[in-house]
């Protein structure tokens, strides 16, 4: 067995025997209450699962495995050049321990080792228009890739339940290798004419995933290692991270379970959001005939997206009730490489215009940005322009946190996932119960 899997095994395991004994003892502890407005408004609040790899905090931002954004910066391995390593945060969301260099490297090369796409995936990406968006040829692929699951394999032939995470375990070891490529290859079929870059193995993942895509500036490689870090995992409630959870939940093997949750990173109102802020930046830029807008202007402008009913994207969460620290890293890393870059300007005005409107509804919980206000115009100095890729950006970089944590799962035997669900008609019945009591 290799080292790795060997701790997590040393990890998980006993874990598992622990939880089995504070159910069987405190199982009836009650955790919470919650009211109807919960229930009608996405069970905002309500505690549902448990996700061993990172905790939301409404104030202070994602903690993963206890460690902050701004500690993990400083902690985990960086890379040549800069940037913290993708690697780093998987061994850390893994097994719970920061990782040492040596550590760091070994999951490089064993997702080296591992990253051999199958033909059959290259050819389903070919056969499909070009212009499918991005999104919907990631989670094709994905999809396309189950036929080489471990696990899918070990279950048709008898495996015990015990042993669920093995052949887990290689399915996300070789899912998460496989990803850049597969991601460079839709990258560069869609808006390079298929001129395809092989990859180098001497490269960090992060960093051979920016020379697959085409750039080999030091400061694209070592943005694009802070980029897969911060996107990695936002404990388990978040639809993409929900969605693998629960189709993983009725023991669909981890390329099943991707390719659900990437289908709901698809969203606007979740992983699209960071193609959305682009576009919308660009309207505004051309609603004020191209050049810089005034902060008058840029109010207005957001004024006018409101009146007509639509979101300001960039801005506002679903849990998150401050700034979210992984806007905070972005910004800082842009103070450091591209101070004067119109775009960047654009952003950091937008941060002192649009919360003051949001609050102002009096109805939006979160006026601050999130994550993708800032994500996209850091990419653009670097001449990755295709907004609509974007998304894979991320797919790539969640797949970390969604596919570890589905092995968790299967290490601490969760069982399928099946919530109670009611009517409108039961509902209204209890308003009337609660009339009738008061
Ligand atoms: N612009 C305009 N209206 C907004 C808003 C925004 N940025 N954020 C929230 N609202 C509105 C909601 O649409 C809702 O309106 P209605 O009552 O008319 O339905 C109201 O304010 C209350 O919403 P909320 O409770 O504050 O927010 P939710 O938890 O329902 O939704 C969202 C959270 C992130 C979906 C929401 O803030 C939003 O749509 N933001 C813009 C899209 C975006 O940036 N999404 C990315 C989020 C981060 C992420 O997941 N990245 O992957």
């Amino acid at each position: 067995m290799d080292s790795l899997k060997e701790t997590f095994a040393q990890t998980a395991l006993p874990l598992a025997d622990e939880i089995k004994a504070m159910i069987k003892e405190n199982g009836h502890i009650v955790l919470g209450s919650y009211t109807m407005e919960q229930v009608y408004h996405g069970m905002k609040g309500m505690i549902g699962m448990v996700t061993e790899t990172s905790k939301l905090d409404p104030e202070e931002g994602i903690r993963f495995r206890g460690y902050s954004i701004p500690e993990l910066r400083e902690k985990l391995p960086q890379g040549p050049g800069g940037g913290p390593m993708p690697e780093g945060i998987f061994y850390l969301l893994l097994t719970g321990n920061l990782p040492s260099e040596l550590d760091v490297k070994e999951v490089s090369n064993a997702w080296a080792r591992r990253s051999q796409v199958p033909k059959h995936v290259f050819d389903l990406l070919d056969s499909l228009p070009v212009g499918t968006h991005p999104m919907t040829q990631f989670s094709l692929a994905i999809l396309a890739m189950q036929t080489e699951s471990n696990f899918a394999a070990a279950y048709r032939k008898g495996i015990n339940k015990k042993q669920y995470w093995d052949p887990m375990f290689e399915d996300v070891m070789n899912c998460i290798a496989r990803l850049p490529r597969i991601a460079a290859y839709i990258y560069r079929r869609t808006y390079k004419n298929g001129v395809h870059i092989e990859p180098d193995p001497k490269l960090d993942w992060g960093a051979n995933f920016a020379h697959m895509l085409g750039f080999d500036d030091d400061g694209m490689k070592s943005l694009m290692r802070l980029y897969l870090t911060i996107h990695v995992d936002h404990e388990g409630g978040n639809v993409s991270a929900h969605a693998t959870h629960l189709v993983g939940s009725a023991l669909s093997d981890a390329y099943y379970s991707l390719s659900a949750g990437m289908n709901g990173l698809a969203g606007p109102l979740h992983g699209l959001a960071n193609q959305e802020v682009v576009r919308w930046i660009y309207d505004l830029r051309d609603y004020y005939g191209g050049r810089l807008p005034s902060k008058e202007e840029i109010s207005e402008y957001v004024k006018k997206t409101l009146a007509d009913g639509r979101v300001v994207p960039g801005y506002g969460h679903a849990v998150l009730r401050k700034t979210d620290p992984r806007y905070i890293a972005q910004m800082e890393f842009g103070l450091a490489h591209m101070p004067d870059d119109e775009l960047f300007k654009i952003v950091g005005m937008l941060y002192e215009v649009v919360p003051g409107i949001l609050e102002a509804t009096g109805k939006i919980k979160n006026p601050w940005p999130n994550v993708d206000a800032h994500s996209g115009v850091l990419l653009i100095h670097y001449g990755l322009t295709e907004y609509d890729f974007y998304t894979v950006l991320v797919g790539v970089s969640r797949a970390i946190g969604v596919l570890t944590s589905l092995l968790w799962d299967r290490a601490l035997g969760h069982p399928i996932e099946r919530p109670g669900s009611v009517t409108s008609e039961w509902m209204k019945k209890q308003v009337d119960k609660a009339k009738a009591n008061a």
